[in-house]
């Protein structure tokens, strides 16, 4: 079978993270990087034998040979990218959220589906071995019924006015921050895990800093941690920091999610915890090989991960052995492949997220938006 070409738009942080798990897949060549700047695509490329560098992306679209884009830039431009794209008949990997808007959601769904096109959205954190253990968890009945479904998704690295990125920023970022950027792998997972819908919500959102001190050049994704002291201009933010969620899932499951970034110490913690009417299970992103799963009538289990005692649907996420830990990286490396091996096998059923979950979160995100707004609880229709 023929090799696939691909590209990445986008060279920040998750451009590199995109373009290094691009290389673990034996069967897809990286062959072009757009970015901001000529110079800044092939400072990413370095060392990677990539041939072509761009700073219009367009160019790259226009090249019948690559068959796949990945769009990692700032959220603003997920839309018009990916929709140029799938017009040019290429097959796209989107960043989460896949648009700014609802509306630019539902557009780029459509048109993915009359193009006839593999789309996904890069909701990477279902890829644990841990998290697909939990899901087949809940399928199987081990949990019993799911009567409580609550966590966190917090971060440290915009705790201070200093701290500046492009996510601060609505123009680039979108109305929403911390709830759209990290908020909606949350939502994904809860969802993605359960079975079940979120057919309601409240929230409450904050933005503590009103204004931040941003750096007179740009600073890529978390590397603000690292810099000195240097010309920052005072400049009003219109993103939250924080946001709580209540939710409902149908009409017994209860739930909560809390998500920030501005928790000092909590370096990327996303904790999930399911409770059943038999068990509960709870997994934590910063301690990813690791399951705790509660008990009422005998003692607590600490499930470490061991493809030999995963599910059958959980094994085929992990690649190693019990005691070689899988990571956030390893994530990107199993969402591609499946990605790439869908390209490969027309007719197949997707077995990663798609446009049509990225849509899914953008109208809980737009719920949970209008919910703070109106300090109120909104419904979110099932889709
Ligand atoms: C920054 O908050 C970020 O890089 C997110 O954008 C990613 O989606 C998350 O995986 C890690 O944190």
């Amino acid at each position: 079978m023929k090799t696939l070409k691909t590209a990445v738009f986008g060279t920040g942080f998750m451009g590199r993270v995109h373009l290094e798990a691009i290389r673990r897949n034996e069967f897809v060549d990286a062959v072009a990087i757009a970015g901001r700047t000529v110079e800044a695509a092939q400072r990413l490329g370095a060392g990677c034998s990539v041939p072509t560098f761009t700073a219009d992306y367009r160019e790259i679209l226009g090249d019948p040979a690559i068959d796949a884009v990945h769009v990692c830039t700032p959220n603003a431009l997920h839309f018009s990218m990916a929709k140029d794209a799938l017009l040019a008949g290429k097959h796209v990997m989107c960043e989460k959220p896949l648009a700014i808007t609802v509306p630019e959601a539902e557009e780029l769904t459509t048109l993915a589906l009359k193009q006839g096109v593999r789309n996904a959205i890069c909701h990477n954190i279902r890829f644990y071995p841990m998290v697909q253990q939990m899901r087949s968890m809940c399928e199987s009945g081990a949990l019993g019924e799911i009567l409580v479904v609550q966590g966190t998704y917090f971060q440290d690295w915009l705790l201070y006015d200093t701290d500046w990125n492009w996510r601060v920023d609505a123009r680039a970022a979108g109305t929403s921050r911390v709830l759209a950027d990290v908020g909606s792998h949350w939502f994904d997972l809860a969802e993605h895990i359960t079975g079940l819908r979120v057919t309601s919500l409240c929230s409450d959102l904050q933005t503590f800093h009103q204004t931040r001190k941003k750096p007179k050049q740009a600073v890529e994704t978390f590397a603000n941690k690292l810099l000195g002291p240097q010309d920052y201009v005072e400049t009003p933010v219109d993103t939250e920091d924080f946001g709580a969620v209540l939710f409902r899932m149908g009409p017994r499951t209860r739930g909560s999610a809390t998500v920030s970034q501005v928790s000092a110490g909590r370096k990327n913690r996303l904790v999930i915890e399911i409770c059943g009417t038999k068990s509960s299970v709870a997994w934590d992103q910063e301690r990813p090989d690791e399951l705790w799963v509660g008990h009422r009538e005998t003692s607590n289990q600490i499930f470490v991960k061991d493809p030999s005692l995963l599910a059958p649907g959980a094994r085929t996420f992990a690649d190693l052995p019990g005691g070689h830990s899988e990571g956030y990286d390893d994530t990107f490396k199993q969402i591609f492949r499946r990605f790439y091996s869908s390209i490969r096998t027309p007719g197949g059923k997707p077995d990663y997220p798609q446009f049509a979950d990225g849509l899914r979160q953008l109208k809980i995100l737009d719920a949970a938006l209008r919910s703070n707004h109106a300090r109120a609880w909104v419904d979110i229709a099932p889709s």
